[in-house]
């Protein structure tokens, strides 16, 4: 569509009912937005249309910023970071903009002063859950960091109508329940119907000889999807900035059932639509795992498509030529979900666009940089060649093209070594042939990079072994952060007002300068106010337990806290195992002196992932069974929160004691919630995995409660031969766990509900269990008796806050931007024409 100048509607001046910051300004505003966007007045209005109205008001105000920021990134033509996601795990928006925005509490007076409870409001936004887990949130807390930053970027994804399913438990196990967070509409996005794109599906292809003479290809697919971007404004904290989350929407293109609807076939048109829109329907919910799905790779291409499209349009509206469009877009892939941007792109380019090979592939290189968050085999995506062609002929030409001119660089590099260039081949042709999608992401990359130090060394070493030996210069480690915008100042008020009263607030924005903290570790005015705090955010969490489950829980106990996605190689269950070796002794002798905990638990299984949701069923039956126990007497409880969401999560992390990060070493990319909880106050019992190795670096070991195998360890071990048996045998506490579950104790007598998962770890025990329980049982006796002593634990809680700079995500894109993007920040000033009148 043309976009047409009007130098009358230019100089209009916007209202001030729209950008006014008085709390008299605000209330006017919120009223106003009561009755004519929800079209209500107060007799009548609900919760629901009350939050509305708040986040329009919040919205009018940011609005300035947003529309400013395009402006100025439109008239400079501003290099630009495209984050390419398959998930974004924003959390609720409005208290994130009111802190960004810095007008928390002119708002919660002006409510307040309307008979309103902020709070109350806050709690009625149905968050997006457009992804899984860790790398949804990163994705999130990136896109905060880069507008903080003042770095011009876009976010690119699904607008999913359906996110992460809703997890309610029913006699313990875990049900699906469809999330329908759009269900009462979506004040945060704009629409933008005037940059839909349309993206082929299936097919086949044809050559033909151009007018120069040139050999080329028309794909001729058996389905076009429209894509319709909706756009999400993302405030930088106390900046002008606003970039944008632009998320597509799968729609059929009107004239597509035409001819279907005119004769008569009315189903068959309305299917062809239905068709069309599954492709941004639903996310698929495993997390750390990829089964190979035909609408899976469509949603891929989907997004990746529609989202290239986009940035070349940019591209030719700021005058670039598509030669430079490496300079003004840097293109950075979260994990392989949208690496088939490196055949897309070379097909605009080179299809679309009428470029050579050649300089196609330079530009591609030059553009797209490769995140990879996983070690596991399971979780590196590959297709079935079958599956891909009938879906992307063009690209799998495309692939074998690049896959050729690839491998005779092996060969050149190293002469007469087959087996590498089998191993190293885009295509797996092993057995059923399949696409490496890891592959493809390397080769079509300038950088690589893992989410931790460990988890980098272990990408070279391993994993991709044979791509650090071909492209040393690739690779690079960015290890993962948190925004303490929403980690600390929003979910944490409390401690956040008491460090910004000793230190000042210039931590908000550079995470380091908490290490002033450390100054007051011996102040026993501030250690006890420390302590009081945590001690008052326990006893919210006790009411909410209360209310939710029903499970009265003792505030001075070790609030024990576990919270990720369930997977084997999190190791929930050995937690599980811990819980029932203290329970062993109660109830071996009732009067036993233990340090009273609490256990709590939260997080999603794939609804697919069998032994995941047995763990569930587990966790659930030991509460039920050791809550009740009249010997335990308050000493343990164990708690089951259902339906963990980012929002759910900010209650959580200021409220423990104990974090618990316990996968087996080698396993875990990076983890973020370890970074959460510490930044909390929370001590840490963890492996040497991930990122808990950079944590226990900068805290200090001392403050780190460390156990269990090492990752070559953990190597050695599986190559020596392990029997889990053995450890049965010879471990004492360990047999009386094990065959406690066994007899059915906690399944009502039971025998055979979790012998799936005793036999898993009898037999096989993948995540070595049994050979790190009792280093896991030793650390957790020593931490009960450390957190005896209570002035060392909140002198060890004080230190690891202070030491926590490190994991900021502005630390994590400030060096994605000196290393890999190369690229500077832009601020924005407020410009005359659209400043509002003060
Ligand atoms: I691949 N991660 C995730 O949440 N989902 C995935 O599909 C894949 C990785 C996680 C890793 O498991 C974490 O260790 C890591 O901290 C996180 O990605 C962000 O990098």
């Amino acid at each position: 569509m043309q976009t047409v100048p009007n130098h009358q509607v230019e100089n209009l001046q916007i209202e001030d009912d729209r950008t006014g910051l008085s709390v008299e300004c605000l209330k006017r505003a919120f009223l106003d937005n009561l009755f004519y966007v929800q079209g209500k007045f107060p007799k009548i209005a609900t919760k629901n249309d009350y939050y509305m109205a708040l986040a329009y008001t919040v919205r009018d105000r940011l609005l300035q910023r947003w529309i400013n920021t395009a402006v100025i990134y439109t008239e400079r033509a501003s290099r630009t970071v495209s984050y390419l996601s398959a998930e974004f795990l924003m959390g609720p928006h409005l208290g994130n903009n009111l802190v960004n925005l810095g007008i928390y509490d002119q708002v919660k007076q002006a409510v307040s002063e309307l008979g309103l409870d902020l709070e109350d409001l806050l709690e009625q936004e149905e968050e997006p859950g457009l992804g899984n887990g860790g790398l949804g949130r990163l994705a999130a807390c990136y896109l905060d960091s880069m507008a903080t930053l003042e770095i011009p970027s876009l976010g690119y994804g699904i607008r999913y109508e359906f996110g992460i399913f809703d997890q309610d438990i029913r006699d313990g196990w875990q049900v699906e329940i469809t999330d329908k967070w759009l269900h009462c509409g979506n004040p945060w996005e704009i629409a933008r119907p005037e940059w839909e794109v349309y993206v082929k599906l299936g097919g086949h292809t044809e050559a033909y000889t151009d007018e120069h003479g040139r050999y080329r290809v028309r794909w001729i697919p058996y389905q076009v999807v429209k894509g319709v971007p909706h756009d999400t404004p993302i405030l930088g904290y106390k900046t002008n900035t606003a970039n944008t989350l632009r998320l597509w929407t799968a729609e059929a293109p009107e004239s597509f059932d035409f001819g279907a609807f005119n004769s008569g076939d009315y189903l068959g048109a309305v299917q062809a639509k239905m068709v069309s829109e599954n492709l941004s329907k639903v996310l698929y919910p495993n997390d750390d795992s990829s089964q190979g799905k035909r609408l899976r790779l469509a949603q891929q291409i989907f997004f990746v498509s529609c989202s290239l499209q986009d940035m070349i349009r940019i591209v030719f509206r700021q005058n670039v030529p598509l030669e430079k469009f490496h300079e003004k877009f840097v293109v950075q892939l979260n994990d392989t979900h949208p690496a088939i941007a490196v055949a897309e792109l070379m097909r605009l380019l080179i299809d679309e666009h009428d470029m050579g090979w050649d300089q196609a592939w330079s530009i591609t290189q030059k553009s797209l940089a490769y995140t990879n968050h996983t070690l596991l085999p399971e979780a590196l995506e590959r297709w079935p060649i079958s599956l891909f062609r009938s879906l992307l002929p063009r690209h799998l030409e495309i692939i074998y093209e690049i896959n050729y001119h690839f491998l005779e660089e092996v060969k050149a590099k190293f002469p007469g070594d087959s087996d590498r260039l089998r191993r190293m081949s885009l295509i797996d042709e092993s057995g059923e042939k399949y696409v490496r999608m890891a592959h493809l992401a390397c080769v079509g990359s300038h950088s690589i990079n893992g989410v931790a130090a460990l988890h980098t060394k272990l990408l070279q070493q391993d994993v991709l072994r044979d791509f650090y030996q071909m492209y040393p210069e690739k690779f690079n480690n960015k290890t993962n952060g948190v925004t303490p915008r929403r980690f600390m100042v929003l979910s944490n008020p409390r401690l956040t007002n008491l460090i910004s009263s000793k230190i000042g607030d210039s931590w908000i924005k550079h995470l380091k300068d908490l290490k002033k903290l450390e100054a007051f570790v011996d102040d026993p005015e501030f250690c006890h106010q420390w302590r009081s705090i945590k001690s008052a955010i326990k006893h919210d969490l006790v009411a909410y337990i209360q209310k939710q489950n029903g499970i009265s829980v003792n505030p001075d106990s070790i609030f024990d806290i576990q919270a990720k996605r369930f997977h084997e190689y999190k190791r929930q269950h050995l937690n599980a195992l811990h819980i029932i070796t203290l329970y062993n002794r109660i109830k071996a002798n009732p009067d036993i002196d233990i340090t009273p905990r609490t256990f709590i638990f939260g997080g999603k299984a794939a609804p697919g992932y069998y032994m995941a949701k047995l763990i569930i069923k587990l966790l659930n039956s030991i509460a039920d069974v050791v809550n009740n126990d009249p010997d335990v007497r308050d000493r343990l409880k164990v708690v089951f929160l259902k339906d963990y969401s980012v929002k759910f999560a900010q209650r959580v992390y200021p409220a423990a004691d104990l974090s618990e990060q316990i996968s087996m070493a080698g396993k875990e990319a990076s983890g973020t919630g370890n970074m959460k909880f510490a930044l909390n106050g929370a001590l840490t019992i963890g492996t040497l995995d991930g990122a808990n190795v950079e944590i226990r670096d900068e805290v200090g070991a001392e403050n780190f409660f460390i156990f269990g195998l090492t990752a070559p360890e953990v190597y050695a071990l599986k190559a020596r031969g392990y029997r889990p048996l053995d450890y049965y045998h010879s471990n004492r506490e360990l047999k009386a766990v094990i065959d406690r579950i066994a007899s059915g104790h906690f399944s009502h007598g039971d025998t055979q509900l979790f012998k799936p998962l005793l036999d898993s770890l009898l037999h096989r025990d993948e995540y070595l269990l049994f050979a790190d329980y009792q280093a896991y049982i030793d650390c957790q006796d020593n931490v009960s008796q450390v957190y005896r002593d209570r002035d060392r634990w909140t002198r060890m809680s004080i230190l690891n806050v202070a030491r926590m700079g490190k994991f900021s995500s502005d630390r994590s894109i400030r060096d994605y931007c000196q290393d890999i993007w190369n690229i500077q920040s832009v601020p924005i000033e407020l410009g005359e024409c659209i400043q509002a009148k003060e």
